[in-house]
Formats: C-alpha cells, sequence, structure tokens
C-alpha cells in the first residue's frame, strides 16, 4: 500500500520543508512518495530536496493558486491514498503504519486523521516525539486559550499519557451524526482519500478562491459517502500559526480578504448542495458566524476599506437566495443587520452594527465576572475620555505596570521636574497591589492603575513615557507622542525572533505589533539593542532613539559616591561594609499560576554569612515577575531584601559586586565597572532557552558563569584574580553595550522629545 503525501507549498514557506521531511523520515512505514507542490512565480526556483527513506516529487507550479497546486499534484499522485499535509503541520511515529493496518482490515474512502492543535514551537514537538517512535498519544487535542500556561514540560506530561496503537479506533459517524459541525471538517489537511475516489468522481479544489478551495470538494465527496471516519485519537498535529503578521495562516489574513472569500466561497458552496439536510445545515452554521463575527467587523467598516462595498454586494447575493425562514430565525438585533445589507441600506446595516456591538459590550459587563468598576472605567475611556481635547502639558507616566516609581520614566519625570518646573503637569501610575499611593509632588497626580482618573490621563495626556507595553485597547490620540523607554538590553529572543511563544497569549506577536506601532519613539540603549529591536519588534530604526538609557544616567552621576553614602543610609547599611548584589530574573517553568511567577532561592546564604558576614551584606532583590516574599529573617542583618525597593539602579549605586544569572541588569550593571558574577545553577535546565539567547554566555560575558554557591563563594574571596582573567572580556563588553551611557542620556531623550512642549507657557 502506497501513500501520497501531496503538501502545497508557497515559495516563502519553503523552509518548513526540511522539519516535515524529517518527521516523514522518522515514520515506521515507507511506501511513501511525498509530492510538494510549490506555489511559485515564474522565476523563483524549488528548492532540492533529498531523501534516502522516501520517495520525494518536488513540483513546481507557476503563477498557481493552492487549488491549483493541489489539482497538480492529485494528478501527478500515483499512491492508493492521498494524505493532505500543510508544509508546519507534523504526524507522530506510527501514524502511517496504523492507518495501513486499518485500511488492510477494511478499505475506507475517506479518514480523518484527528487534529492535535497546537502552538508549541515544530522543534520542540519533533523533539519530544523523536524520543520515543512507539506512543500513540490519546489526550485529545489540547486547544489553546490565551493566557493559560503551556510549556515543554506540559507538552511533554501530554505525550505521556499514551495508549498502545491497538487502542485506536475508528469513530464511525452516520451522515447526520457527522454533520456536528461539519464546516470545521471541510479542511483537506489532516485527511486521507481514496485517489480512486477523488480521479473517478472528477472533484477538483477550487481554484480561484484562495481562502477556502476545498469545502465544496469536501461537501460533495460528502454528499456521496454515507458515513464520515474519524481516528479516535489525534495522529495529525497542527501547529498553529502565531505570527499573523509575518506567516499568516489562512483564516488570519486581512479582514477584508478573508470575508470577501469566504462569502464568495458561501456562495458557489450553496450551488454545490444537492442534499436539503446538508444545506440547512451549511446555511445555520454560515449565519451563525455571520450574526457572531460580521456584525463586529461592520461596526469598524475602516476594517473592510475598500473592500466594503464588494463585500456587502456579495452578502447581499448570498442572502437574497436563502429561504426568509433562515433570517427569521436570527436574533432580532442582528436580523435588522442583514435585512438593512438586503434591502441596499448599507449606512443603515452600518449604523444598527455599532449600536449591537455597544449593546454587546453592556450586556458582558452586566455579567457577574466582569461587572467590575475597571469595566466601567474602560467604557468612560472608549466613549467618554478618548473624546475629549488632548491636553497639551500633561505627561503620563508608567513604570512596571504600576509597580514601583521607577526606570527611565522615573528619570525623565525628575529631569523635567528639576529644569523644567511648572512645565508639565505629570501623572503617575500605581498599582496598590505592590506600592503604596506615593507622597504628594509639585504638578504630579497619582492614580491607581486601571482607575477611572487612570483612563482619563491616559486619554486626555499629550504625552504618554511607558516602559512596558500599553494595554490592548489604548486608543492613540491625534496630537499625542508615544515615548517607549522599554526595560533592558535584550539577552533573551524577544517577539518576532522568538519561534512559536507557547506561554504566551497565542496572538502575542499580532497584538506585540500592533501596540509597537503606537510608539513614536523607542528608546535604543546601545547599537546592539538597536539592531535586535530592528528585527525583533520589526521596529523601523529611524524612530529609535539611539541615546543610552535614562535610567543609567545616575551610574555617571559626578557625585554617584555621595550618593551612595545617602542611600546605603537609607537601607541601613553599615558604611563600613561592602555590599554584594544578588539580581537573578525570573524562570518561566517556575510559578504558582498564570502571571505568578515564584523563586526559589538556590545561593547558600547560610554559607555566605559565615564566610563573608565580617565584610559585607548582601541585597537580594527578586525580579518584580516574583510574587512570592522569600524570607530572609534567619540571616539577620546580612541580608537585605530589597525585592520591593523601588529602583535598582540605587541599589546598583551601593553594590561592590554583582550576582545574577540570565537578567539584562548586568548590561547597566557593567557602566560601573564593578565586578560582576554569573550564578548560573540551571543553566543546563535552561539549555532551550539559551537557544535562544542573542548572546553566547560562554564567550561574551564580563565575569565567570558558576554552578554552585562554593564556587560563587570562591570567585567573591578571590575577587582580585576573578576580575584580572576577566578584565579584557570586560573591557570589550562595555565598548559593546555601554558606549553611548555617558550620563547624559535624559538630556538627550527630553531635547528631542519634549523640546515642542519646553517652550509652551507655565501651566498654572
Ligand atoms: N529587574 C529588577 N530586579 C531584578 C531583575 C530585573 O529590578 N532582580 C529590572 C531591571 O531594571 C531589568 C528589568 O527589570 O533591566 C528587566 O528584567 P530582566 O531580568 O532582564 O527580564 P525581563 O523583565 O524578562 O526583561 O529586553 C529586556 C527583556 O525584555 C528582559
Amino acid at each position: 500500500m502506497r501513500f501520497s503525501i501531496i503538501t502545497p507549498c508557497k515559495i516563502r514557506d519553503r523552509k518548513k520543508i526540511p522539519l516535515l521531511l524529517t518527521n516523514l523520515e522518522d515514520q515506521n512505514f515507507n511506501d511513501v512518495e511525498w509530492i510538494i507542490a510549490y506555489e511559485t512565480d515564474n522565476t523563483a526556483k524549488i528548492p532540492k530536496i533529498t531523501s534516502k527513506a522516501i520517495l520525494t516529487r518536488p513540483l513546481a507550479i507557476p503563477n498557481a493558486t493552492t487549488g491549483m497546486a493541489l489539482n497538480t499534484a492529485v494528478e501527478h499522485a500515483s499512491g492508493d491514498y492521498l494524505i493532505f499535509l500543510d508544509a508546519d503541520d507534523l504526524l507522530f511515529p506510527n501514524t502511517l503504519s496504523l492507518v495501513s493496518d486499518l485500511l488492510k482490515e477494511k478499505d475506507r474512502a475517506l479518514i480523518d486523521l484527528s487534529v492535535y492543535p497546537t502552538y508549541e514551537p515544530a522543534s520542540t514537538i519533533l523533539h519530544e516525539i523523536a524520543k520515543d517512535s512507539s506512543f500513540l498519544p490519546k489526550f485529545g487535542g489540547v486547544t489553546f486559550e490565551p493566557g493559560i500556561q503551556s510549556s515543554q514540560a506540559t507538552l511533554a506530561q501530554n505525550f505521556k499519557n499514551i495508549q498502545a496503537s491497538s487502542s485506536v479506533q475508528l469513530n464511525i459517524f452516520k451522515a447526520s451524526k457527522r454533520l456536528t459541525n461539519f464546516y470545521d471538517q471541510l479542511y483537506i489537511t489532516g485527511k486521507i482519500i481514496k485517489r480512486t475516489l477523488l480521479v473517478q468522481s472528477h472533484e477538483k479544489f477550487n481554484q480561484t478562491n484562495p481562502l477556502d478551495y476545498s469545502n465544496l470538494l469536501m461537501i460533495s465527496l460528502g454528499q456521496k459517502l454515507d458515513s464520515f471516519v474519524q481516528l479516535s485519537s489525534p495522529h495529525y498535529i497542527k501547529i498553529r500559526h502565531n505570527d499573523p503578521i509575518n506567516d499568516p495562516s489562512l483564516s488570519q489574513s486581512s479582514d477584508s480578504q478573508k470575508w470577501f472569500f469566504m462569502i464568495q466561497n458561501w456562495i458557489d458552496t450553496l450551488q454545490g448542495l444537492h442534499s436539503a439536510i446538508w444545506k440547512d445545515k451549511y446555511i445555520k452554521q454560515c449565519l451563525t458566524y455571520l450574526t457572531t463575527y460580521l456584525c463586529t467587523t461592520l461596526a469598524d467598516p475602516e476594517i473592510l476599506g475598500a473592500q466594503l462595498k464588494p463585500i456587502l454586494n456579495l452578502l447581499r447575493d448570498w442572502l437574497s437566495v436563502l429561504e426568509p425562514k433562515y433570517l427569521k430565525e436570527t436574533k432580532l438585533t442582528t436580523r435588522r443587520i442583514l435585512q438593512a445589507i438586503l434591502q441596499g441600506k448599507d449606512e443603515v446595516a452600518i449604523r444598527r452594527s455599532k449600536i449591537l456591538k455597544l449593546l454587546r459590550q453592556i450586556n458582558r459587563f452586566r455579567q457577574p465576572g466582569h461587572r467590575s468598576f475597571s469595566s466601567i472605567s474602560r467604557l468612560c475611556y472608549q466613549y467618554i475620555f478618548t473624546k475629549l481635547p488632548v491636553k497639551k502639558q500633561v505627561i503620563f507616566y508608567e513604570s512596571f505596570l504600576g509597580r514601583n516609581i521607577s526606570d527611565s520614566p522615573k528619570y525623565i519625570y525628575e529631569y523635567l521636574q528639576k529644569n523644567y518646573p511648572n512645565k508639565f503637569k505629570s501623572v503617575w501610575v500605581f498599582n496598590p497591589e505592590f506600592m503604596n499611593k506615593p507622597k504628594k509632588a509639585p504638578h504630579t497626580v497619582f492614580v491607581r492603575r486601571f482607575g477611572l482618573r487612570y483612563m482619563y490621563y491616559l486619554a486626555i495626556s499629550r504625552y504618554q513615557v511607558i516602559n512596558m507595553r500599553q494595554p490592548k485597547w489604548f486608543k492613540k490620540r491625534k496630537g499625542s507622542t508615544f515615548l517607549a523607554t522599554w526595560h533592558g538590553t535584550p539577552l533573551k529572543h524577544l517577539v518576532f525572533d522568538m519561534e512559536n511563544v507557547a506561554s504566551a497569549n497565542p496572538l502575542y506577536k499580532q497584538v506585540f505589533y500592533h501596540q509597537s506601532r503606537q510608539w513614536d519613539y523607542l528608546i535604543s540603549p546601545n547599537q546592539y539593542s538597536s539592531d535586535i529591536f530592528e528585527h525583533a519588534f520589526m521596529y523601523p530604526k529611524q524612530q529609535m532613539l539611539p541615546t543610552g538609557y535614562p535610567r543609567n544616567d545616575i551610574l555617571q552621576a559626578p557625585n554617584k559616591i555621595e550618593r551612595a553614602k545617602i542611600i546605603k543610609k537609607k537601607l541601613g547599611i553599615p558604611q563600613d561594609k561592602k555590599v554584594i548584589l544578588y539580581a537573578p530574573t525570573w524562570r518561566d517553568n517556575d510559578y504558582f499560576e498564570v502571571g505568578k511567577y515564584k523563586f526559589t532561592l538556590k545561593l547558600d546564604i547560610a554559607q555566605l554569612k559565615v564566610e563573608l558576614s565580617k565584610d559585607y551584606v548582601l541585597i537580594l532583590r527578586t525580579h518584580y515577575f516574583i510574587a512570592n516574599q522569600l524570607d530572609t529573617s534567619e540571616f539577620g542583618d546580612f541580608v537585605y531584601n530589597e525585592s520591593t525597593y523601588d529602583d535598582i539602579a540605587e541599589l546598583y549605586l551601593v553594590s561592590d559586586i554583582l550576582i545574577t544569572d540570565y537578567s539584562s541588569v548586568f548590561f547597566d550593571y557593567a557602566i560601573l565597572k564593578r565586578p560582576i558574577l554569573f550564578y548560573v545553577y540551571d543553566y543546563e535546565e535552561y539549555a532551550d532557552v539559551l537557544r535562544g539567547f542573542y548572546l553566547d554566555m560562554q564567550k561574551d560575558l564580563p565575569g565567570p558563569l558558576l554552578k554552585t554557591s562554593d564556587e560563587v563563594l570562591n570567585a567573591i574571596k578571590h575577587l582580585d584574580l576573578t576580575q584580572k582573567k576577566y578584565a579584557d572580556r570586560y573591557h570589550k563588553f562595555s565598548a559593546r553595550f555601554n558606549a553611548w551611557e555617558d550620563g547624559h542620556a535624559t538630556e538627550r531623550v527630553v531635547n528631542k522629545v519634549f523640546s515642542k512642549s519646553l517652550k509652551n507657557k507655565k501651566i498654572k
């Protein structure tokens, strides 16, 4: 028995092919012919592909749509069964042998391999399934909910829930059962079809519709078969796209494209439907989709742009052939929109959609979980505050989501307060969960995050100075300026440089993209960061401010020794004691629940205390994501837990040595030219993450990588030696990362961003 695997592939997706090749070669079934149907233009060359294990047949199909590519591939296929896979799909290692056994038992015309959808990176999946080729998963497709943590550990756990291959069965549905949600089953990928069925029926993929090319074909085949057969556990791994900006899946294409071709497809499909029961079901499913989504899209008609009219015309064509009973079955609010479209009153339809959107929002807020004060504030933001004029001299500041007054926003604020007193009204965000409301300051108001005043000032401020991302629903106002300060030189791959972002919202990249388009300026601390931000954020270099970080000016201040003394006094640290600052980062596999990370102290502080407390104290500073307050009371006055201290730069200033791990803090600390030790006790465990670093930890860092507390202690005891050994590297490191940090970054940022307002009149 031979399988012809058919993969349509746009030329830009060709880099995905090697992973699927490895996956197919790993199958314990070899009578496979793999037809890769490249949709090329006339000039593009298709890549060579060789394999000892399977027969590979790349085809170039010039100027093809996916439908054309598939039709050509079917004509070339010689296998008994055709299996359709996209370039970024994967199979489990024994899927083909299992299916061949099942087919030998009883011939089937069409089998659904049953989908396992995931946002995990393809390489991680391959790694996991290569570990044990004898298993079959039986955990059901995991649909990823935004915000829910998924990690390699959970994936491995899923894969551990393996059943022996004998337990996989075929679920056989009669036509009527199959009709439940059959719209989802119209995709060709993950299906096995008997070749003769396709050839003899003369069914073809739609060659003109680039989005829905298989629906009509699947419906036609479905009407011919009296049952629908599906594997009882998932065997077809669908890697969901989470980069809708650079690599959109078909369903993630722009709204205007999607709606146009979808409705076109509804029209075509309706013509091909003969069975009354199928027709009824199909119309109802389309109407549900339409009333759920299109009315929301119509409320913002700019989204559809020039396609608005053609889409509404198509929709009118489709609605006009439906029997009136279908419209009558829809809810009154949506029915009135559809009726307006049907009558050619497009403006009325849009107006009614806007009202429906508002009604839906209000309705959501009436539900128990949503009836919070911040939901009401948000409604006020959307419908009232953003309609008020922008106020010229108001600056809105937020640092680390309102956890403290710190980082570059703080230094920009202080600089403006000092040099341009009375020019601006400043608004600082604070989150009462993490900090108390700060003391009064001139021309400054403090607003609770997501409260009513927060919403008001966010809407009317002329400037926003924020060091992380703004809320998704933030509306950029005309006449306002957004200064993104960001919060560190990147070490770990960021956004578009990451493969799939399994631990974040699946739409993370898209959301990030839209948020960063609202940034008028992005501060860059060094050339290295500018180069990275350009690809990782897809952010234009001409909008970056190559100034260095305002937060680091303090580290070059002429009076930094005196300032350090004052801060030491404030912290209660004896002036004659030297200070070790231990500032590790967070670990994404160590958390209590979503967004609440924990930290387990692995540094042997008791030992450090015994050996070092005569000369040193230790400041412990955990990352702002860490939710657990570590109890350090047993170490007495040796340890100062400053995890909630607002500004880490002040802690840098008082410390003599920094111990960190994978945190970006060392890029800033190096400005002080003081010793840095890297306590990376989980280096091996971190290996997967390390592969996603921009730097080579072994070669590029300005200090030693230490894996045990003993090694840390030893390095501190022989600090001179350690420093000597790393002097050369430290020198190179400073030149590469600290060249712009001359103590005047804030001044440069202010002159560039606020110049227009600096000449304005004083505020009252
Ligand atoms: N930070 C801190 N205390 C720590 C760790 C970090 O105050 N123990 C602050 C520092 O200002 C640091 C910033 O938080 O520069 C970012 O912390 P990282 O540990 O580098 O991690 P992350 O928040 O993931 O940001 O481009 C930078 C990256 O986005 C990293």
